[in-house]
């Protein structure tokens, strides 16, 4: 007692000293901290617990292990003083953590071991876990797998996001359509991330901005009307073969304490609690669509609340060592993922300019080196705009601020340019039109000093056609990184046994840190001992495989069948009706053959997985008509293993770790030009899987690394795509695919007035992705996959090729270009 803080330090310090410093890893240890986590955390006697309360105690006991690193991480971060990264984004999609964190910090094999000395299998305790599925599909993966390269790469980073209370929507298929319902993810707790009560920042809405006079200067300050508490929620996220444990800071929206006094003093208590409870709200549910934002309000207010927090934690940070504004870009990289944190542009200018009370040009300069950006879609309306009406209400001085940030940049253009009118008012940050809007990429073109592309064909498409404007004016400033994914989920995790083969065959895991080493096994591509280990590998994880599409459909499998797998979000541009028609063409083709012709046919199983965005129409129509093919071409006795059709529910992260391994042939059908990138392609990839793909986004690369050889490429290129719409040519195209659309039309599969409007998006004329003109060129893909598969040497042949030459789609090397050509950040690595 009476202690200052000084002293209180110098004696925990001198405690800390006498304990053992780190927790132990023998099973013992771990069997005593998993009990006491039984009887103190999850409050259960040690003798009664079932199999999830288990779960619960297993990953407290893995969480005291990463919050351990973590604070040391922290604490050298904090010594060392780098350049630090801050990673926005909106979104992430994590997935499960405990399996991956065991891995991470080295420890899986004695807690497999401590669990079956205590009665339980690791694994079904595994699968208790829920996924956090904070994200929408691609993007969001993405910033997962990018964190998980970052903190094994050592790289002093920090993600930040929103922790929503509803993750992205559950989907269920009731006869055939999709239905969504909410996710309850926090509904049994979340051992995986840490309550910082402490850790919280006001974040203010609306109100109005007045004149001041401070110092003999006239300023704008804003008088905020509404005031929103953040609070942090810390996610430790482990490297691979390091201490190092780098921390995801997702916010929660919590009434704020200086709230409207007023009210509880008129004695209108029960509204003011519940009127104070409505700020919640703002972190509460994740927006369901990937790509189509419509102007809401409450995602404006989720997109400043997170970067308002984010920015005053980082500015904290900062200023705890620093005072001079000057030294900002020395220690501060701000990534913008994708254009939906983009108002952290108009908040930092907020921050120096009103608060800070810089100069408006040196407040410029400071954030056009912070800042960099990159764009993970090619449609036109992924790129967000707010109305200006809209943002005026909620965020009144940021409008004032973008309207200065506009106007600077138009005297620039203007020198430029000259009267260039169109060309002005397309590179403007304002739209003119029925609704005035800010068009949020337009702000991040303006002031980042980096615009990144996802593939190096993306590139092409934001130079020549999102951007083209800004391409001719800034070329400098445009790059791109080709995606990546992390082996460590994508390969350890989910497919152990290709991992032990990998590294037995390589000698080594160090292929697990620096994934190039794979190339490796190209050396026994043809050796018909790893054959037989590699191929009954996959017949071990298409059985699993097998099971989960039983306990789910009840539709029994093959598993001498070729497993074909599409799992994605559902868009008209991925595809997915290219798919079913040719399924439908397949069905069709074995209908009509004898029995000496049917013996002939390779036997299928279409997987296909992924969910709708509620209100898109068309892609829930996909789904539908994928279930009545199914029905059909299930139970026809004229089929039977030939071919099965199946639509994995409920498509996500987890789920996705259990199919790939399983999968012989994915598809990637994006009409090309359309794709950014596609991550997907590179797990069935690292896992063996051969790909049946456009020459669109990163499969362009993916070819040059394993060679065209190695895949089924089809279709149109980018370049060809132009001419093909303008020729219009469908149906007329390819009397197969007249065929097929017709059988569909008629209502050979039922539900013929519902799918109407589907194949009109295919009809002469309008079938803007070129499913008509591309079928042929697929359906040959598709016949060339089945010759190769009746050839199961060859076939694993390419299959090894196609793990050997994964090595470059590692998000480790997406992540190494960005810290050096993007970030400017160099790895500090905690000491063990
Ligand atoms: C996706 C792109 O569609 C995909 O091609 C890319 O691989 C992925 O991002 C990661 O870069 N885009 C989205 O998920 C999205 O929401 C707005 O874009």
């Amino acid at each position: 007692a009476g202690l200052n803080l000084g002293e209180r330090k110098a004696k925990a310090e001198k405690m800390f000293g006498l304990m053992d410093v780190f927790l132990k890893n023998d099973a013992v240890s771990l069997q005593k901290d998993i009990l006491d986590h039984v009887e103190f955390t999850v409050a259960r006697s040690r003798f009664n617990f079932d199999d999830f309360e288990a779960y619960q105690a297993l990953a407290h006991s893995v969480r005291d292990r990463l919050i351990e690193r973590w604070h040391d991480t922290h604490q050298y971060f904090k010594k060392k003083d780098p350049k630090r990264l801050y990673f926005l984004s909106l979104e992430f999609l994590m997935g499960r953590s405990l399996t991956n964190s065991v891995i991470n910090l080295g420890i899986q094999d004695q807690y497999a071991d401590a669990l079956s000395q205590l009665g339980f299998d690791y694994e079904v305790l595994a699968e208790q876990e829920g996924d956090a599925a904070l994200g929408n599909g691609g993007l969001a993966r993405l910033a997962a797998c990018q964190m998980d390269s970052l903190a094994t790469l050592d790289y002093p980073a920090w993600g930040y996001g929103l922790r929503y209370q509803y993750g992205l929507f559950r989907q269920i298929i009731v006869d055939g359509f999709q239905h969504e319902q909410p996710d309850f993810w926090l509904n049994f707790g979340n051992p995986w991330e840490i309550e910082r009560v402490h850790v919280s920042y006001p974040v203010k809405f609306y109100g109005t901005v007045e004149e001041e006079v401070l110092n003999g200067k006239t300023c704008r300050v804003w008088i905020p009307a509404e005031s929103v508490e953040a609070v942090a929620y810390d996610n430790p996220i482990p490297g691979y073969g390091t201490r190092n444990a780098i921390n995801l800071r997702l916010w929660a929206a919590k009434p704020s304490d200086q709230y409207d006094m007023e009210s509880y003093t008129t004695g209108d208590y029960i509204n003011a609690i519940v009127n104070r409870q409505k700020a919640e709200t703002i972190s509460n549910v994740l927006y369901p669509d990937d790509r189509s934002y419509q102007g809401k309000e409450l995602r404006l207010k989720q997109q400043y609340f997170f970067v308002s927090a984010s920015l005053q934690d980082i500015i904290r940070r900062f200023k705890d060592l620093h005072n001079n504004f000057d030294e900002f870009p020395e220690k501060v990289a701000l990534q913008i993922n994708d254009t939906h944190p983009s108002i952290a542009i108009a908040e930092v200018m907020r921050v120096l300019v009103d608060e800070e009370h810089l100069d408006w040009s040196k407040a410029w300069g400071i954030a056009c080196k912070i800042f960099s950006v990159t764009i993970h879609a090619v449609q036109p309306e992924a790129l967000e705009k707010v109305p200006i009406d809209l943002l005026g209400s909620v965020l009144p001085r940021h409008l004032e601020i973008i309207y200065e940030i506009n106007y600077c940049l138009m005297e620039e253009l203007k020198k430029i340019l000259g009267q260039d009118y169109d060309k002005l008012s397309r590179m403007s940050i304002i739209e003119e039109g029925a609704v005035k809007c800010i068009r949020m990429a337009n702000l991040s073109l303006a002031c980042c000093h980096t615009v990144n592309g996802v593939s190096r064909l993306h590139l092409e498409t934001l130079k020549t056609r999102v951007f083209k404007d800004f391409y001719e004016l800034w070329p400098q400033k445009f790059q791109f990184k080709t995606n990546g994914v992390t082996q460590r989920r994508w390969i350890v995790v989910s497919n152990p046994s290709l991992c032990s083969i990998i590294s037995k065959w390589l000698g080594t895991e160090a292929w697990i840190r620096n994934v190039d080493l794979i190339a490796g096994l190209r050396e026994y591509a043809e050796d018909p001992d790893l054959h037989a280990e590699w191929k009954n590998m996959k017949k071990v994880n298409k059985m699993r495989l097998a099971e989960y599409i039983e306990t789910l459909t009840s539709v029994k499998v093959s598993l001498d069948a070729m497993f074909d797998v599409q799992i994605k979000r559902i868009h008209e541009y991925k595809r997915q009706l290219l798919n079913i028609l040719g399924i439908i063409h397949r069905y069709d083709c074995i209908k009509n053959m004898d029995e000496s012709d049917k013996r002939r046919v390779v036997p299928r199983v279409c997987i296909i997985g992924g969910k709708a965005a509620p209100g898109y129409e068309v892609a829930k129509k996909i789904i539908k008509l994928c279930h009545v093919v199914a029905d059909k071409v299930n139970i026809d006795p004229d089929v039977g293993d030939l071919l099965k059709v199946v639509f994995i529910p409920d498509y996500n992260v987890s789920v996705a770790e259990l199919v790939i391994p399983g999968t012989d042939l994915s598809q990637h059908l994006s009409t090309a030009g359309h794709e950014a990138s596609g991550t997907g392609c590179m797990k069935f990839l690292m896992n063996g899987s051969l790909l049946l793909a456009t020459a669109d986004g990163s499969a362009v690369e993916i070819a040059e690394e394993i060679g065209a050889a190695n895949m089924f490429l089809f279709g149109a290129k980018v370049d060809e795509v132009p001419a093909l719409r303008e020729k219009g040519t469908s149906l007329k195209g390819s009397l197969q695919f007249a065929r097929v659309v017709r059988m569909v039309r008629d209502g050979h599969f039922g539900f013929k007035d519902y799918f109407k409007s589907l194949c009109d998006t295919v009809e002469e004329g309008k079938d803007f992705y070129l499913l008509g003109s591309d079928f042929a060129s697929y359906l040959e893909a598709q016949a060339a996959a089945d010759r190769a598969f009746v050839d199961q040497e060859k076939w694993t042949q390419m299959s090894i090729l196609s793990t050997a030459g994964s090595g470059k789609f590692s998000s480790d090397r997406t992540i190494e270009e960005y810290a050096e050509q993007s970030w400017g950040i160099e790895p500090c690595k905690c000491p063990f």
